[in-house]
């Protein structure tokens, strides 16, 4: 028993090892799911935070998260955040870190084909990526115009390529009979820059600045009591 239970904790001991090692340097999956709200839906038209990133209003309109209760809106079977009323959605990175975006479940923002209005539904999902250099990436995905209240099938996987160092990225809905009004978003797939090279760094310069503000403040000192 002694023994297993010691094998059996040596093995739990190297999966935990193991998870952190092949941690995908740090690659997230935004999920929306931390949150809970008693409605159907949740206005989020102020901005709202999760995993590390902001998510704000990229143009005027509205945010909302929607649950899988709602049954107009695609929702992947968990909560997921869409576009409204031809806003745009802006994602930054909250400490201001670049990131690169690798890809997304896109869907209409409404159920098109069996749901009430829809025509609310946008027909293209365009990415908009600002890169810390300044310059601009961008692109295009076709939806394929299917949303029916199937968390399964109502969602496709877009993948990016070239989003890499960004300082921020935007998701706006295209066409549809009201040109974008609502678009469906979920698993927003981010890779932020390694802890493991910066942490020397940013300790060796707070020592510095420690130093330094030791000797600030001891000139104040001395200074006040002259
Ligand atoms: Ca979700
Ligand atoms: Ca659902
Ligand atoms: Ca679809």
């Amino acid at each position: 028993m002694p023994l297993k239970l010691t094998i059996a904790l040596m093995g739990a001991a190297a999966i935990v090892i193991g998870s952190n090692a092949t941690a995908h340097g740090n690659e997230i999956t935004i999920d929306f799911d931390e949150f809970t709200f008693p409605l159907s839906t949740l206005d989020v038209t102020g901005g709202f935070q999760s995993q590390g990133f902001t998510f704000s209003l990229g143009s005027p309109g509205g945010l909302l998260l929607v649950a899988d209760r709602q049954t107009n809106i695609p929702d992947t079977g968990s909560n997921t955040v869409i576009t409204n009323e031809n806003s745009s959605l802006l994602m930054t990175e909250t400490s201001g870190a670049t990131f690169d975006l690798i890809s997304f479940l896109g869907a209409e923002g409404r159920n098109i084909n069996s749901g009430f209005f829809p025509e609310f539904g946008s027909t293209q999902i365009s990415v908009l990526g600002t890169k810390a250099t300044g310059e601009n990436v961008s692109t295009i995905f076709d939806l394929d115009i299917f949303a029916e209240e199937n968390d399964a099938l109502d969602f496709e996987l877009f993948t990016l390529n070239g989003f890499s160092n960004l300082v921020s990225a935007e998701f706006s809905g295209l066409g549809g009979g009201l040109n974008g009004y609502s678009a469906s978003l979920d698993n927003i797939v981010v890779r932020t820059p390694g802890t493991v090279e910066s942490i020397p760094e940013p300790a060796a310069s707070l020592g510095l600045l420690v130093v330094g503000a030791a000797a600030a403040g001891s000139a104040l000192r001395k200074k006040s009591v002259a």
